[in-house]
């Protein structure tokens, strides 16, 4: 059947208000407008940055929202003027746009399009308009792309073609979790060969840092996380040894000080918590350790730290995607891992139905999972 130009009525998760749990809800999608591309999501990885939602811990979300950004589908129809997909064109939704025009599209060093929601919100459509409706009512979109709908509208600075032949349900991935971390190495660390590393948070997001870390040649990659259950998986991916900061009765900067004599060369943070922001700091070697920022912090927060860490000469960086340009850049990595270079399936423990996304969200905070893959 064709439903181009027509409103599709399809299965999607709402978030009501902040605090309600996810609803599955038959939503309808209106065609998309001038440079806006209508895909079919086939697969959507759960992120931790999606769990920030729920709880109303992301900046600038507008409820009722269908949250989901790490997803991979078809182009179902195009607007007037979109050239760069075609209607049965595997892609990637792009949760940082690159709208190819703006100051830091332009600019060879930062991803940070002028057009991420950090800068103006995402909730609607450039337009200010949205394409999804349920029971009557105006449904906000999320970070322009909303995964967690079968049918989503976005418009087609984020959207990018990716190669036919790779699987979906892997491919979603490269949608933030796999690109933000090993990004934060590769990119913004730029992780020397020979180097020791500290990676702060074993989830989809801290194993992906830990590939990035072993493609770059570091010699000891250390992960640190609360839950040794995840020590397994990091161990397969690379990482050399795994301390649990709760078998040490020191705080986890002065173990890792001891462990490599003078500290860490690089040290990252895929938590999103100001402690383990400063215990990675703090753990970085005197006059050149690097620590980069990756998890989200808490909404509003303030972080206090001795300002001596950084005078003696430690750098502190953030990495949003993993300072890919992601129009660029997404491509290019799913020819990669075509290629086998990094094995981004073992990230995925559990491949469930969009219907048992509450189960994926149960999995995820009682640690039992990395990447959840729902599909349609
Ligand atoms: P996740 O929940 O799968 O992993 C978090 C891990 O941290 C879990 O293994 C926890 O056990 C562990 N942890 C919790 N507390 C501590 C602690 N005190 N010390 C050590 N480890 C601890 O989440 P994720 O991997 O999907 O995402 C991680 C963060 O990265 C999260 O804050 C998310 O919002 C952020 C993120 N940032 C970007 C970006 O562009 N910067 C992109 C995507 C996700
Ligand atoms: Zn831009
Ligand atoms: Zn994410």
């Amino acid at each position: 059947m064709d439903t181009s130009g027509k409103t599709i009525k399809c299965k999607a998760a709402v978030i009501w208000e902040v605090g309600r749990p996810l609803s599955i809800e038959e939503v309808e999608v209106a065609p998309p407008k001038s440079h806006e591309v209508r895909i079919k999501i086939i697969a959507t990885g759960i992120c931790g940055t999606d769990g920030h939602v729920l709880t109303g811990s992301f900046p600038k979300v507008e409820y009722p929202v269908i949250p989901g950004h790490e997803g991979a589908g078809i182009v179902e129809s195009i607007g007037e003027g979109v050239t760069g997909v075609k209607p049965g064109d595997k892609v990637i939704p792009l949760c940082l746009p690159q709208c190819g025009e703006c100051s830091s599209c332009l600019k060879a060093n930062t991803n940070c399009c002028l057009k991420t929601h950090l800068y103006e919100p995402q909730n609607l459509m450039p337009d200010k308009t949205s394409r999804f409706t349920c029971k009557g009512k105006q449904i906000h979109h999320f970070l322009w792309i909303s995964t967690f709908s079968e049918y989503t509208v976005m418009p087609d600075s984020t959207v990018v073609k990716i190669d036919a032949a790779v699987p979906l349900d892997k491919a979603c991935l490269f949608g933030c979790g796999f690109s933000t971390g090993y990004g934060a190495a590769l990119n913004t660390a730029q992780v020397m060969p020979g180097s020791t590393c500290a990676v702060f948070g074993l989830g989809g997001v801290g194993l992906s840092v830990v590939m990035g870390c072993k493609a770059a040649g570091a010699s000891r990659i250390i992960g640190v996380d609360i839950n040794k259950e995840k020590f397994v998986k990091a161990k397969e991916l690379g990482a050399t040894e795994c301390l649990n900061p709760q078998d040490h009765e020191k705080p986890i900067q002065e173990v890792l000080v001891e462990m490599t004599g003078h500290g860490v060369d690089y040290a990252f943070e895929a938590v999103g918590c100001l402690d383990t922001l400063r215990a990675a700091l703090a753990s970085c070697h005197l006059g050149c350790g690097v620590c980069v920022m990756v998890g989200v912090p808490p909404l509003g927060s303030q972080l206090a730290f001795d300002p001596m860490l950084l005078l003696t000469g430690r750098t502190l960086k953030g990495s949003f995607i993993g300072g890919w340009k992601m129009k660029d850049s997404i491509p290019q990595l799913v020819t990669s891992y075509m290629e086998k270079k990094f094995n981004l399936d073992a990230l995925i423990t559990h491949t469930l139905p969009f219907s048992k996304i509450t189960e994926g969200f149960d999995l995820l905070h009682a640690g039992k999972s990395i990447r959840i893959v729902l599909v349609f």
